[in-house]
């Protein structure tokens, strides 16, 4: 089971730049340490280096959002990351076009006892859909199977987006925000048990944190007691005109041009003639 260390940029590193954009290439996430007294500042340097700083509806003026379970009943699907219940698996600002490309997560003050940090690397889930369940990766692909949101703003997505160059953007959650279309519920489902199946837990100390690409990575925590504080800042890290600032979104499928994806296809595509066969012959014998 992969942890904390198998991500970790030491930010003092002189190669700390590069570093941390190739482990976002690569993987779609790093981990780094910053002590809690400075963090703030810290971590508004780190994302400014990564990006543009996306202001959210719950964060400061500097685009930090102070996540801490406030006493008030706090049961809504955009406002249960302040309480302290579990927080399952999500992409962030799924109701916006197009939502910021990373999160820097950091952990302030780790709780006594519960809120690990839980993550899914999607990458990974779509690769097992293509091999093992092609037509569920069709499914959760299908424009419009998903609607983000409630009360005034609505995104209709899916679950996976091609966005060209075999470049996969996946968008994510089920909680009273994320409503999929009955006609995908078992393949929903299967997805259900697959997040299960690839979910890692982190348990971070109070002074660490994660970077994710928010179009990669589907991330939550578990609940906790007592007291526990984390500061999140949203990153724009894709602009043409911020030739620096050049995360691409999602994950890179083309290595598997030649691979098992195109089995995966053509086993589903496969199964389709086969119906169609079928249908076809039935239809002849009436
Ligand atoms: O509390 C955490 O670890 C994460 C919170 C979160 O993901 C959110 O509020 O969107
Ligand atoms: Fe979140």
């Amino acid at each position: 089971m992969v942890g904390f260390s198998d991500y970790y940029v030491d930010l003092r590193d002189p190669a700390a730049h590069q570093l941390m954009l190739s482990r976002l290439d690569d993987l779609g996430i790093f981990t780094f340490a910053v002590p809690t007294p400075k963090a703030r500042q810290e971590l508004l340097q780190l994302a400014s280096k990564l990006g543009k700083i996306y202001p959210h509806t719950h964060s400061d003026a500097d685009g930090v959002t102070v996540i801490l379970p406030t006493e008030e009943i706090t049961d809504l699907p955009g406002l249960l990351g302040f309480s302290r219940h579990t927080l399952d698996l999500h992409t962030d600002c799924t109701a916006v076009p197009r939502p910021p490309d990373l999160i820097v997560n950091h952990c302030a003050q780790a709780a006594i006892e519960g809120g690990e940090t839980l993550l899914v690397d999607m990458k990974d889930v779509y690769e097992e859909l293509l091999h093992s369940w092609p037509g569920v990766a069709q499914d959760l692909s299908g424009p419009g199977s998903m609607i983000f949101g409630f009360g005034k703003g609505r995104y209709a997505g899916s679950v996976f987006e091609h966005v060209g160059n075999n470049r996969v953007v996946c968008r994510f959650r089920a909680d009273g925000a994320g409503f999929s279309d009955v006609r995908i519920g078992t393949s929903m489902q299967i997805l259900m048990d697959l997040l299960g199946r690839f979910c890692v837990k982190l348990k971070l100390e109070s002074g660490q944190g994660y970077v994710i690409n928010n179009g990669r990575w589907l991330h939550g925590r578990s609940s906790f007691v007592g007291h526990r504080e984390f500061m999140r800042i949203l990153v724009t890290a894709n602009d043409p005109e911020v030739p620096s600032y050049r995360i691409i979104r999602g994950f890179d499928l083309s290595y598997r041009a030649s691979g098992s994806a195109r089995d995966g296809v053509r086993r589903d595509s496969d199964a389709i003639n086969l119906a169609r066969e079928a249908n076809g012959s039935r239809a002849e014998q009436r």
